[in-house]
């Protein structure tokens, strides 16, 4: 490794608390974006790991000959080029179950916002609409009578599961490999799940195997009183097909926290009625935003001072060699 403290690569944007605490550690260089084209000589012979708020492709990390660990910030890491990191014994590191508990939050309130329409009742009051024509509608939907299919059951699945049963709906779940020892239905496909339920709740991770995986025939599965709500990724909906459905009835209606290509949210889902839209706020409370910057920062420092870092993803489960 290069000679002092070591240097840590942030490219573009980067959490205010990661930015305060590694120079306690470490020696931070920036650049305004993951491009190699970016890549001094001098970064390219010192630095050693890289913070990470966005997408790290495989060109970018083949630009630093040195480095050892990405270290990204979000549970989520589809923006990191993981098998290619794992091929060069790059650790890649990720902030799960810090965030787990306030994403279930979001993702209850995002369900209960659609399917009751509370902040179109709010814009109701703020209008004057309440004084100057009545009471807001009554929503279409409601939760009661509801089964509730969870697409992932892993950590945010499963605590967005313990938050349903306190609501009296039905639970059941896709994924591909059946959890023991629950007591929800599991569902070996997509579609069958979504046959069976009234309500999907999209968790899983933005992979390759999710890809579009929640498109026009699942939509139709999930039938003219579905509701869907995705807190996953945006790659996981086919956008086009879910705005169509909206728009025909095919399915009631939707909430959606992320998007294919976030910030920029389709027009057509923009216009539809039916549809609750947050700007990926899942974890977006500054103590969860604190924890994942404190894992981030924590991960670094077991990996250069300890050797191992705390939470490396499955893909690159390696301990740093040293000389
Ligand atoms: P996790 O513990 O790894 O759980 C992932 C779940 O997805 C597992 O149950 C897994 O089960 C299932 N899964 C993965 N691939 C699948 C496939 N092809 N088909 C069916 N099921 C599949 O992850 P987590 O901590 O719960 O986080 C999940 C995701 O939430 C993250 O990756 C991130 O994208 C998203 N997230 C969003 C926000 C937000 O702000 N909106 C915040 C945090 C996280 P099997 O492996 O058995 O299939
Ligand atoms: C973050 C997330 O907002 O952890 C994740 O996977 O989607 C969110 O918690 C995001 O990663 C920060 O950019």
């Amino acid at each position: 490794m290069p000679q002092g403290r070591p240097r840590i690569l942030v490219p573009g944007r980067m959490s205010k608390r990661v930015l305060d605490r590694l120079p306690d550690r470490f020696e931070p260089v920036f650049v305004s974006a993951a491009d190699p084209s970016l890549v001094t000589a001098d970064m390219a012979s010192s630095v050693v790991g890289i913070a990470a708020q966005g997408k790290i492709p495989a060109d970018f990390m083949d630009a630093l000959p040195n480095l050892e660990i990405v270290a990204n910030f979000g549970v989520g890491y589809d923006g990191v080029d993981a098998a290619h990191a794992a091929t060069r014994g790059i650790v890649v590191t990720n902030t799960p179950d810090v965030l787990t508990e306030e994403v279930a939050d979001t993702a209850i309130g995002l369900l209960i916002n659609t399917v009751r329409q509370l902040p179109a009742a709010e814009q109701w009051l703020r209008q004057g609409r309440w004084a100057k024509e009545g009471s807001f509608a009554l929503s279409p939907l409601t939760l009661r009578g509801r089964t509730v299919g969870l697409y992932g059951l892993g950590r945010i699945g499963l605590s967005i599961a313990r938050r349903l049963e306190s609501f009296g709906v039905s639970i059941a779940y896709h994924t591909r490999t059946p959890r023991e020892g629950l007591a929800y239905r599991h569902h070996p496909t997509l579609k069958g799940m979504a046959e069976a339920v009234d309500t999907i709740i999209v968790i899983v991770p933005g992979t390759e195997s999710t890809r579009r995986t929640v498109n026009a025939e699942i939509l139709q599965a999930l039938g003219p009183q579905g509701v869907l709500i995705n807190v996953g990724r945006g790659t996981t909906v086919d956008e086009a097909a879910l705005a169509d459905a909206l728009q025909r009835g095919v399915i009631a209606g939707a909430g959606l926290d992320v998007f294919e290509n976030e910030p920029y949210v389709p027009d057509a889902l923009l216009t539809v009625p039916n549809v609750s839209l947050l700007p990926h706020v899942g974890s977006a409370s500054q103590a969860t935003r604190n924890a994942m910057a404190d894992l981030v920062v924590d991960n670094l420092i077991a990996w250069f001072e300890r050797d191992a870092a705390l939470t490396p993803v499955d893909e690159t489960p390696f301990t740093r060699k040293t000389a």
